[in-house]
C-alpha cells in the first residue's frame, strides 16, 4: 500500500511472514465494521462493495445478530451431535418453514454444504435408481465454483484451483454454463447421471447471469430424466439477487412484487454465507424426505454442524433478511446500479458492461484478463473511499450489503464513476 501507515503495513507484514499466500488481498487494513461500512486500521471509512463474497448481507455486525450471538454464546456454544441441543430443532423447523423444504442438513461451510449435496445425491441414485455402486455421474457446468475440498476441485477447470492437487475424484461430467442442449445431450442416454449441480449465477466466473428460463428448463430435463437438481445458492442465496433465493421456488419471501409461482424448485439445495449474516461460519443443505432419508446415523456430520451458536445466528439473521425487506432493496437498488452505470457506459472507453441481478453485479473492463487496469482500479476506488476486488483480471464484482440505503448508492456511484473517469 502506497501510504501504509506503520499499523497497516505491520498487519500486512505479520500476514505475509506467517501466514500461508493463499491470497493476494486488496492491501486495506480493516479493523471495524457497521453496517454498509468498514474502518480501516487508521480509522478511514470506505464503503464495503464485497460484502464478505456476499455474507454480510446483513450488514456489518448487525445488532440483532451479534446480539443473538452473544446471548446464546453466554449459555451454550457447543454439544456436539452426541447429544440434543434445545436450538437445533427449532432451527430446522425455521429452515423448513422458510424455504419450504422437508428437512434440513446443518454443516459450517460452504465447501462442506456442497460436498453433503454431493453424498446425498449419490447414495439417493444407488438406493433409488439402482445405479451400480461406484458408477454414480453428477453434471457440472464448466467454470463453476463451489469451493476448495478436493473433490469439488476435481470438477472445476480453473487450473490454478486444480493443479498439482490431484489425484482427482472420478464421476463428474461438465457442460457449458447456460447450454440447455449439452446438458440435455449429457442426460440423454446415460442411465448413470444421479444429479446436476449448478450454480443459479455463477458468481466466480464474473457474475456471469444465464438466460432467464435456463434454469427452470434445466430443472425440467432433469426432472425427466429421474436426475436431481441441486442448487448451490451458497452465493446467489438469502435476497442477494432480489429474491430470496435466485431459484425463487423454494422460497417464501412474501414479497410485495413476488408472484409466489414457483420458478424453480431445486431437489437439494444448498445455502451458506449470507445465512448467518457473515458473523459465523453456517451452511445447511435442504431437501425432501424422499430425498434426506438416504441419510442414516453415522452416514454424515460435523463436530460443529447444528451448534446452538450457529442456530441463534442463523435465525435471527433470517429474521432481518425478511423483517428489513432486503430482497426488495437489493431488486430496486440493483435496478438503479446497473441503469446509472449503463448511462457512464454510453460514454466509456474503459467500461465494456455491467451486469447482474438484484445487488450482485459486475463491470467488465476493457483489459485483458492478464492486465492490471481492473486492480489499478480497485486501489483508486479504495483511495476514494470504496472496496471491491477484480475477479479474472479484467471484470470488478460490486456487491454491497443489501441494507444500503437509495443515498448512498447513489453516494458509491459517483465515486465508482469519478474513479473510472481517472481512468478513461
Ligand atoms: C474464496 C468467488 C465468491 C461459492 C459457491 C460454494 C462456495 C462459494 C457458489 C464455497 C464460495 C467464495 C469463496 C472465496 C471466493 C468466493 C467467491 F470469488 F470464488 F466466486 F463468493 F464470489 N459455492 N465462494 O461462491 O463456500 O467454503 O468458501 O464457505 O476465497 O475461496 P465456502
Amino acid at each position: 500500500m502506497q501510504n501504509a501507515t506503520s499499523a497497516a503495513q505491520k498487519a500486512m507484514d505479520l500476514e505475509n511472514k506467517y501466514g500461508a499466500h493463499n491470497y493476494h488481498p486488496l492491501p486495506v487494513v480493516l479493523e471495524r465494521g457497521e453496517g454498509v461500512f468498514v474502518w480501516d486500521v487508521d480509522g478511514k471509512k470506505y464503503y464495503d462493495f464485497l460484502s464478505a463474497y456476499s455474507a454480510v448481507n446483513q450488514g456489518h455486525c448487525h445488532p440483532k445478530i451479534v446480539q443473538a450471538m452473544n446471548e446464546q454464546s453466554q449459555k451454550l456454544t457447543l454439544t456436539s451431535r452426541a447429544f440434543y441441543n434445545d436450538k437445533l430443532g427449532p432451527y430446522e423447523a425455521y429452515l423448513s418453514s422458510y424455504f419450504k423444504f422437508d428437512k434440513a442438513l446443518p454443516m459450517n461451510t460452504g465447501a462442506e454444504a456442497v460436498e453433503t449435496a454431493l453424498k446425498i445425491c449419490r447414495k439417493w441414485a444407488y438406493e433409488h435408481k439402482n445405479i451400480p455402486e461406484g458408477q454414480a455421474q453428477i453434471i457440472v457446468c464448466r467454470n463453476n465454483f463451489h469451493g476448495r475440498t478436493t473433490t469439488i476441485i476435481s470438477f472445476s477447470n480453473d487450473a490454478t484451483a486444480q493443479d498439482n492437487f490431484g489425484p482427482y475424484t472420478p464421476g463428474f461430467i461438465m457442460v457449458d454454463y447456460d447450454d440447455l442442449a449439452a446438458l440435455e445431450n449429457a442426460l440423454k442416454n446415460n442411465k448413470h447421471v444421479a444429479g446436476f449441480l449448478v450454480e443459479p449465477i455463477q458468481g466466480e466466473a464474473g457474475v456471469y447471469v444465464p438466460a432467464s428460463d435456463y434454469l427452470s428448463r434445466a430443472a425440467e430435463l432433469c426432472h425427466a430424466h429421474g436426475v436431481l437438481l441441486i442448487a448451490d445458492e451458497v452465493q446467489t442465496g438469502i435476497a442477494r439477487t432480489g429474491r430470496l433465493l435466485a431459484t425463487c421456488g423454494s422460497c417464501s419471501c412474501a414479497q410485495k412484487d413476488c408472484s409466489g409461482t414457483p420458478e424453480v424448485k431445486p431437489d437439494i439445495l444448498i445455502l451458506g454465507k449470507a445465512i448467518s449474516g457473515g458473523a459465523y461460519p453456517v451452511s445447511v443443505v435442504l431437501a425432501n424426505d424422499h430425498i434426506m432419508n438416504v441419510i442414516t446415523p453415522g452416514t454424515h456430520g460435523s463436530t460443529f454442524g447444528g451448534n446452538p451458536v450457529a442456530a441463534a445466528v442463523a435465525m435471527a439473521a433470517l429474521e432481518v433478511v425478511k423483517n428489513e425487506r432486503l430482497a426488495n432493496n437489493a431488486e430496486e437498488l440493483g435496478h438503479l446500479f446497473r441503469g446509472l452505470l449503463n448511462d457512464y457506459i454510453k460514454t466509456s472507453n474503459i467500461v465494456a458492461l455491467v451486469r447482474g441481478k438484484g445487488l450482485l453485479n459486475a463491470i467488465v473492463i476493457n483489459d485483458s484478463e492478464d492486465g492490471d487496469t481492473a486492480w489499478n482500479i480497485c486501489l483508486r476506488l479504495r483511495d476514494n473511499g470504496l472496496l471491491a476486488k477484480p475477479t479474472h483480471g479484467n471484470i470488478i464484482r460490486f456487491a454491497p450489503p443489501l441494507v444500503m440505503t437509495k443515498d448512498q448508492l447513489e453516494e458509491c456511484v459517483g465515486i465508482i464513476t469519478r474513479t473510472l473517469t481517472e481512468f478513461e
